[in-house]
């Protein structure tokens, strides 16, 4: 038999468990719900055959869970779609949406690749796809590799979510991939050149 000493200790312990279970539960759908309130997830991209892409700006973008490192991400979006590269972000609001797009498809993980490097340790950075350096968003202390060949390529949402970083190209990380929309010419394109 057991005492009922024992049995108000395991009442307790059920109480205090089952309380805490639900505070953690309450903190998720709160934490949950912010995501989604703050985040508005972009449309999804109006092209035959990728619709599973999403648009943002003008470009149609998608995350890939896979983790790879810079250059192996790099050619594995020009494998995915004409004229695709990892993504360039030339807005705030097209930095939020990229952001909501991991935190929809991978919010325990949230780092990626984007399509910038520094050229040559020459403290300039420069997107794969050719576009103008026209925007940036660096971690406070970001990016503290330039003028070394230690940190070439950038990542985001290292230690500040939605914020730049360089780091080693070798580095593993998922990444998102983006074409162009149409072939119209805009400033910021390497065709305008
Ligand atoms: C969302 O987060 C903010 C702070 O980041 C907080 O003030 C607000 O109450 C939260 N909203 C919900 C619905 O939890
Ligand atoms: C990147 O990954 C590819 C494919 O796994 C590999 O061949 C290459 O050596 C890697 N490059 C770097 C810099 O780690
Ligand atoms: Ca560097
Ligand atoms: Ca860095």
């Amino acid at each position: 038999m057991v005492k009922s000493g024992s049995i108000g200790v395991l009442l307790m312990a059920f109480l205090f468990g089952s309380g805490d279970f639900l505070k953690m539960e309450r903190g998720f759908v709160a934490g949950r719900t912010n995501v989604t309130e703050q985040c508005s997830m972009p449309k999804k991209c109006n092209v035959y055959g990728f619709t599973d892409w999403y648009k943002v700006g003008r470009v149609c973008v998608k995350y890939f869970s896979r983790p790879l490192n810079f250059t192996a991400a790099e050619f594995s979006c020009r494998a995915e779609a004409p004229g695709a590269h990892l993504v360039s972000v030339h807005k705030k609001e097209h930095n939020d949406e990229l952001l909501c797009i991991v935190r929809r498809f991978n919010p325990k993980n949230l780092r990626i690749w984007l399509g910038a490097f520094e050229l040559f340790k020459s403290g300039k950075f420069l997107w794969l796809d050719g576009s103008y350096w026209d925007y940036q968003i660096w971690t406070r202390g970001e990016p503290n590799h330039m003028y070394t060949s230690n940190e070439e390529c950038v990542e985001m949402n290292w230690k500040e979510i939605g914020k730049w970083n360089d780091r080693g190209c070798h580095f593993k990380e998922n990444y998102i991939c983006a074409f162009k929309l149409n072939g119209i010419l805009e400033p910021g394109s390497e065709e305008m050149e």
